[in-house]
């Protein structure tokens, strides 16, 4: 299914990048039309990767959000995990966004591993929760991030690591592909289409992104953060909502601007899709929801 050749090379992604094997996986899709890798298991080694980042000096920030109940119901699971999954072997900071910094607690970190608290208010709406991480993300890339990171990770807090989601994720811009939707034709993809909203599809779309994971350079992820932001007031001042609120702009965002490298459904696995032969490995787990106690 890769429309290149053995022989030809990615046009986007990271030179690193040359060392993934495109042709190892015939039963999925690794690589876009435009020339990005889609990452599967199978694809690349996790040493090459590591050693490489390891020798430029790579860091990450990963972002997390977790406002009122969230904090309680999924904050010390998510980090637990990413002590163990997340980019193993490289400097990680935690910036986690709440209302209750006192209340975030300690959690063991390793070597090279940070945590840093950034207080954000409560707001009413979860809607508005959701969309307004957006905002935050570029304020903190401006104000700390940009200084220290060169690369960012944007993850929703409800999900637990289950395996590795290392330096391989690494890349210029990166999105994820919806585990709902990897499998389904376009006319499934619930794209926004209300012509009233910033976050309207004109066109047929490349894939269903799922907003509970995106990253990139720490430029890459402020441009989308701050022009998905900018949809979302003008939503406001319009009156309406996208579709899916944050997501519904992430969706348009990376069908104007492609992202440099995909990440498959492994790194956001849902187990209620049930079983896909193409999924070998799960390395970050939807958490179990509870939508009658935390909306
Ligand atoms: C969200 C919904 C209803 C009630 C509360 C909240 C809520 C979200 C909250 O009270 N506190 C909080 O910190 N959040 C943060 O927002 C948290 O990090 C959470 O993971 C994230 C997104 O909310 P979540 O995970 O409940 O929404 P999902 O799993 O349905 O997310 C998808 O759709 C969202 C837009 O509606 C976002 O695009 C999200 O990135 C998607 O994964
Ligand atoms: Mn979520």
């Amino acid at each position: 299914k890769c429309p290149l050749h053995p022989g030809q090379t990615l046009r986007k992604g990271d030179p690193i990048d040359a060392s993934l094997n495109l042709w190892s996986r015939r039963d999925v899709q690794t690589c876009t039309n435009w020339g990005a890798p889609v990452m599967w298991e199978g694809m690349f080694d996790p040493e090459v990767y590591d050693l490489e980042h390891r020798k430029r000096g790579s860091s990450v920030a990963l972002t997390v959000f977790a406002v009122g109940k969230y904090l309680d119901a999924y904050l010390s699971e998510f980090l637990r995990s990413a002590e163990r999954h997340f980019m193993p072997g490289l400097p990680v900071t935690y910036y986690v966004f709440t209302d209750m910094p006192e209340r975030v607690g300690e959690v063991e970190l390793g070597v090279g591993r940070t945590l840093e608290v950034v207080q954000v208010q409560r707001l009413q709406r979860w809607q508005d929760v959701s969309m307004m991480r957006m905002r935050a993300i570029a304020d903190a890339i401006d104000s700390r991030i940009r200084h220290r990171h060169p690369y960012v990770f944007c993850l929703d807090v409800d999900q637990v690591f289950a395996g590795r989601f290392g330096s391989e994720a690494l890349g210029e811009s990166v999105a994820l592909l919806h585990a709902f939707y990897y499998h389904r034709p376009r006319a499934f993809y619930t794209y926004d289409r209300n012509p009233a909203s910033a976050a309207r599809m004109e066109g047929r779309g490349d894939f269903y992104y799922h907003a509970a994971v995106f990253g990139g350079s720490w430029q890459s992820v402020w441009n989308l953060t701050e022009a998905c932001y900018r949809g979302v007031v003008e939503d406001k001042r319009n009156g309406v909502e996208a579709l899916w609120q944050d997501e519904s702009h992430l969706n348009k965002y990376f069908w104007l601007h492609k992202p440099s490298k995909v990440l498959s459904p492994e790194y956001c696995w849902a187990r209620h899709v049930g079983y896909r032969g193409d999924i070998r490995v799960t390395r970050l787990l939807w958490a179990e929801k509870h939508y009658d106690t935390l909306r």
